[in-house]
C-alpha cells in the first residue's frame, strides 16, 4: 500500500475510534466550490492590494468605497458557489446518519457560509459571515442578509448614520469572545482534531490544533500542500478537501 493510502487507512481508523471530533477549516475548504482562497483572492483587479490591509478597519476607513466593492465582489463569488462533497461529508458525519459521535463540532475561519448551507449545525464561524452587515460604529445595527446596495458606496447605518460594513472579523479586531471560547473548548475537549484547507497563518485560529494536541487529541491535517500546521499533525492527508473528506468520513 502507498504511504498516502496508509495515512488514509490510519486516519479512518482514528476517526472511527473517536467519540468527540473537532474540525477546523480554512479557505482551502471552499476552493473547489469556486471561492478564491484568501491568498489567491487577489486575482485580476485586486492583485495590487494586500488582503490583510483591505480586511481591516484602517483599510476600510481609508477608502470605504474600495473595501465595500471588494466585499461586494467576494459576496457575488460566494453567492454563485455551492457546497461540495467535502462540506456534505462533514455535515453527514455530524448528523449521525452514518458514523456516530458524541460531539462533532466544526470551527471555520471561512466567512462564506458554505458549511451552514451544507447542513452543519454544531458550527462556530469564528471570523463571522460575509453575508452579515453591521454598523462600523457598533451602534447595534446587525443584518443577517447582505444589504442590497448599488455597487460602490457603502450604505449608511439607518440607526446612527455611520458607515455599514460586512459582519466579518477584520485583522486587528478581537474575535467574538463567546465564539472563540466555544472553539477553544471544542479543541480542548476532542479526541481528534481534523484540520482542513488552512495555511495556519492567522491567529488565534491557528492556535487551536496546538490546544487540541496538548490536551491529548490526535491531530489530522488534510491539505493539498504543506502548511504551517503540518508540525502539529500526527497524520497528514495530502489532497483536495472535496476528495479527502468523503474518503475519510465514508462509513
Ligand atoms: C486578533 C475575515 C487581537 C475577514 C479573516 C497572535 C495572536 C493573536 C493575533 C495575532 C497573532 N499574531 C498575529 C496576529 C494578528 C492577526 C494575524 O493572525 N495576522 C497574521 C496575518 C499573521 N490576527 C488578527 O488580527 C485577529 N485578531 O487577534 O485580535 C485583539 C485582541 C483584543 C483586542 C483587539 C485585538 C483576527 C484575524 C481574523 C482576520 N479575518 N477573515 C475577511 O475574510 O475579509 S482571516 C482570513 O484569512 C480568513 O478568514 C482565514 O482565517 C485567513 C486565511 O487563512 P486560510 O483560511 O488558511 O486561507 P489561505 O488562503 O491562507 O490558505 C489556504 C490553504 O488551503 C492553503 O494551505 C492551501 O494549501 C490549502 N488549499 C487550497 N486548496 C485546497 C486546499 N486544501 C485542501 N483542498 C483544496 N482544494
Ligand atoms: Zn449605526
Amino acid at each position: 500500500m502507498t504511504a498516502r493510502a496508509d495515512a488514509m487507512e490510519a486516519a479512518r481508523d482514528c476517526v472511527r475510534r473517536a467519540r468527540r471530533i473537532a474540525v477546523l477549516t480554512g479557505a482551502g475548504m471552499s476552493a473547489e466550490s469556486g471561492v478564491p482562497t484568501f491568498r489567491d483572492a487577489q486575482t485580476g483587479l485586486w492583485a495590487r492590494f494586500d488582503p490583510a490591509q483591505l480586511a481591516s478597519e484602517e483599510g476600510f476607513r481609508a477608502d470605504p468605497p474600495l473595501v465595500w466593492r471588494w466585499y461586494a465582489w467576494r459576496r457575488e463569488a460566494v453567492a454563485r458557489a455551492e457546497p461540495h462533497a467535502g462540506h456534505h461529508a462533514l455535515a453527514t458525519a455530524e448528523s449521525g446518519r452514518e458514523l456516530r459521535f458524541e460531539r462533532f463540532t466544526l470551527v471555520t475561519q471561512n466567512v462564506d457560509g458554505l458549511h451552514r448551507r451544507a447542513g452543519s449545525h454544531d458550527l462556530v464561524e469564528i471570523h463571522g459571515s460575509i453575508m452579515r452587515t453591521i454598523c462600523l460604529e457598533h451602534c447595534g445595527y446587525d443584518q443577517a442578509d447582505p444589504v442590497q446596495v448599488p455597487a460602490g458606496e457603502p450604505p449608511r447605518c439607518p440607526q446612527c448614520g455611520g458607515w455599514l460594513r460586512p459582519g466579518v472579523v477584520w485583522f486587528g479586531e478581537a474575535l467574538n469572545p463567546s465564539r472563540l471560547a466555544a472553539a477553544e473548548a471544542a479543541a480542548r475537549d476532542c479526541d481528534v482534531m481534523l484540520v482542513v484547507g488552512t495555511s495556519g497563518v492567522v491567529y488565534p485560529a491557528a492556535a487551536l490544533p496546538g490546544i487540541a494536541r496538548r490536551a491529548g487529541a490526535t491531530v489530522i491535517v488534510a491539505n493539498s500542500a504543506a502548511s504551517e500546521l503540518d508540525g502539529e499533525a500526527q497524520l497528514l492527508l495530502r489532497g483536495p478537501a472535496a476528495a479527502v473528506l468523503p474518503a475519510l468520513l465514508a462509513p
